[in-house]
């Protein structure tokens, strides 16, 4: 079993928790903020027999927007992003981080 950690960004959000619930996964997400940029994105638990790990990829893939070179000041959120961050700074956003971790031991009690 694997446990599928996902962080997208707010706005491709609801349509990956739409899509992965209808492909019935189940799932647990949380909001968060980027430790960068300080921007919305929520991440996404999902626990999977090994077999499913490539369809959940794929669904993901489907379903969040590609990455994009970004940043202007205006898009940053308020806070240490802003001291951190120079005017017109690019860098990559968007689409999903994905990071898959082997589950040794999985209790429903
Ligand atoms: P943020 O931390 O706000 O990062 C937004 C984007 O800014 C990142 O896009 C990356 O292109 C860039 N970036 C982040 N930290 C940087 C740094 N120290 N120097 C220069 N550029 C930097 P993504 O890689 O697509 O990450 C999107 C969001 O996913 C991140 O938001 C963060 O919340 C999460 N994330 C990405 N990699 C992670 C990791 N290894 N561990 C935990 N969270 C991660």
């Amino acid at each position: 079993m694997k446990l599928i950690i996902i962080i997208v960004p707010k706005e491709d959000s609801k349509k990956l928790e739409e899509t992965l619930v209808e492909n019935k996964y189940q799932l647990t997400r949380f909001e968060g903020l980027g430790g960068y940029l300080k921007k919305k994105n929520f991440t996404f638990f999902i626990g999977v027999n090994n077999e499913k790990v490539e369809d959940v990829l794929k669904l993901i893939e489907k379903t969040c927007k590609k990455r994009k070179e970004v940043v202007t000041t205006s898009d940053l959120g308020e806070g240490l992003g802003e001291t951190l961050i120079t005017s017109g700074a690019k860098v990559q956003s968007g689409g999903a981080t994905v990071f898959i971790i082997e589950v040794n031991k999985f209790f429903k009690f």
